[in-house]
């Protein structure tokens, strides 16, 4: 049996800053805008916020591109902000996990513009320069996963740089040990400032071996993150997750075993790679229910005792959930309490992305020009121009890019939807004088309170934090249903994916007359007989006797 922690029955908020709350109006979201908001949180029950990056950065990747790790991007605030967020938060129990964006830096920070001055400066080998190949091109095929080769030519010293994502974040150098010491160094000294963890950005790609074609799960990975794990964290009782594309869960449990000292637990992506066509978001493909149930029971059933889950539907990378798997239109309530059911009542930790607690949609803006998301603009450029027609191309984005989420936070009916007074850096969605936080709040049934219920429940109910997890309706093609059991309860979740009814035959384990409902979507049940017909989206969790 694992050992408790406090993350275990935490449930995390994802803040994207720049999108969340503006303070002084210049159309760009701040921490003061985050500290304003500090008692929405609170009310909503979360007490974990991972904070998507705030550090200096050019902003070519939205801050996923720092210059420097021990500042704060001046349209976001200043340093004595963020200690103002830590000291509040802190005062209403709530933790404040920062993203750690290590796998590279921006082309802006200082050790990369001593790096590329010359081939003996001191700060050379903290990234990956290669020679031309003959002729002048680049070193090999390696492509970046925004579009293009992952090789920039530098003219100063004639040689390329590496670097997975935009060519304005070139690759760190893990092998080289002075790299692991800067990173260790400022690591400790934001866990001074009383953080409460970190969201390890990419991290699976750091034990790299460019040479032998290896990105991903390197052969140096686990190494680096237990001397990491040594240096920083490890006897600090920290939530670390790692975001880890590349994970199955044998994968997993090398970062989230406890007995391996790395990791608290990591983000795995198999089931959201699956409406994607052979692995290219920009082929979006339908949900394929039953191999999606197959995917999340594997990892529940796999995880069960060597390792720990991190829940999640989206987050700023990522569409909007109902969009996604539920319905955006005519059961958009229904189907967004559906999912956050479906989701809260697995065992792990759950993330909630700003926004998917008042059910947020995706958006559609009618241009490419309305985008601001490097990776779609860099790909529907690259697409386009390779002949993909423009009308097939925007119909991917208005389905899978990063922008979907990345629309403003809607507190409010009022203009821009109370975000700024401003024009905000990315238009609002057009759905918003619906679709907010007010409306949420005055609306005991509203999906904001959903959440707040579900929150509540895996407080005060262990078998949500700790019970077993057993599959049932396994083969079923519209519904996702499991127990979940400890010594005291067996708790039955029966979710329908689908705007039909759907009629059960259910099993004799799981019928009764008198069922503790203790949350639902349309009326609570209390009999389970032997059939039941579900509405539309309907889903419900019961205590049975
Ligand atoms: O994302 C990693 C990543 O690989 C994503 O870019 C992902 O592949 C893509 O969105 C899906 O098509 C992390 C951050 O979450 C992301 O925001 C950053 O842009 C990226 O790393 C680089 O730091
Ligand atoms: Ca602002």
């Amino acid at each position: 049996k694992m050992t408790p922690k406090w993350w275990h029955d935490a449930v995390v908020y994802q803040i994207y800053p720049r999108s969340f709350c503006d303070s002084n109006n210049d159309g760009i979201g701040d921490l003061q805008g985050i500290i304003s908001k500090l008692d929405y949180l609170k009310n909503l029950g979360v007490n974990v916020i991972w904070l998507s990056p705030v550090y200096r950065s050019p902003m070519d990747d939205n801050g996923y591109d720092i210059s420097d790790y021990q500042d704060i991007a001046p349209e976001f605030g200043t340093m004595a902000d963020m200690q103002q967020l830590l000291a509040e938060a802190k005062q209403r129990d709530i933790r404040i996990i920062m993203d750690l964006v290590v796998n590279h830096t921006s082309d802006e920070h200082p050790w990369f513009q001593e790096a590329r001055k010359s081939k003996d400066n001191p700060y050379r080998d903290y990234y990956i320069w290669r020679q031309p190949k003959e002729g002048g091109s680049a070193p090999d095929e390696q492509g970046s996963i925004f579009g293009g080769s992952a090789w920039q030519y530098d003219e100063q010293t004639g040689e390329y740089y590496f670097h997975l994502f935009s060519k304005k974040q070139p690759d760190l150098n893990w092998e080289n040990p002075k790299v692991q010491h800067e990173v260790h160094k400022m690591m400790n000294w934001w866990i001074e400032q009383g953080i409460g963890g970190f969201r390890l950005d990419v991290i699976d790609l750091i034990g790299k071996e460019i040479d032998k074609g290896i990105t991903g799960n390197g052969p140096r990975l686990h190494p680096l993150l237990q001397e990491m794990n040594r240096a920083t964290f490890g006897d600090k009782d920290l939530l670390t997750v790692g975001e880890t594309w590349g994970a199955t869960p044998e994968i997993a449990k090398l970062f989230s075993n406890p007995e391996r000292e790395e990791f608290s637990m990591v983000f795995q992506f198999e089931h959201i790679t699956l409406t994607w066509e052979h692995g290219d978001k920009w082929n979006p493909i339908p949900l394929d229910l039953p191999a999606f149930k197959k995917v999340l029971t594997k990892w529940q059933v796999e995880l069960e005792n060597e390792g720990w889950n991190s829940l999640f539907w989206n987050n700023h990378d990522l569409p909007r959930v109902v969009s996604k798997y539920g319905d955006e239109g005519q059961y958009r309530v229904e189907s967004a309490k559906m999912l956050a059911t479906t989701l809260h009542l697995m065992k792990g930790t759950p993330y909630v992305y700003q926004g998917e607690e008042i059910g947020m949609t995706n958006v559609a803006f009618d241009s490419i020009d309305d985008y601001r998301d490097i990776e779609t603009l860099n790909f529907y450029k690259e697409r386009t121009e390779n002949g993909v027609a423009p009308e097939t191309m925007l119909a991917a984005v208005h389905e899978n890019s990063r922008d979907n989420a990345r629309t403003p936070m809607h507190w409010d009916n009022s203009y821009n939807a109370g975000f700024s007074t401003n024009q905000p850096w990315l238009q609002v969605n057009p759905n918003y004088p619906d679709i907010n936080v007010a409306a949420a709040l005055e609306d005991q049934s509203s999906i904001f309170y959903h959440y707040q219920k579900l929150i509540q429940l895996r407080k005060s109910l262990p078998v949500i934090v700790h019970g077993t997890f057993e599959p049932v309706f396994e083969d079923h093609d519209k519904v996702f249903a499991y127990v979940r059991s400890d010594e005291q309860h067996r708790l039955f979740v029966l979710n329908n994916f689908t705007a039909e009814e759907v009629v059960l035959a259910l099993p004799e384990s799981l019928r009764t007359d008198n069922a503790e409902c203790i949350i639902a979507n349309y009326e609570h049940r209390q009999q389970l007989g032997e059939e039941l017909t579900l509405k539309p989206y309907e889903s419900f969790a019961v205590l049975m006797p």
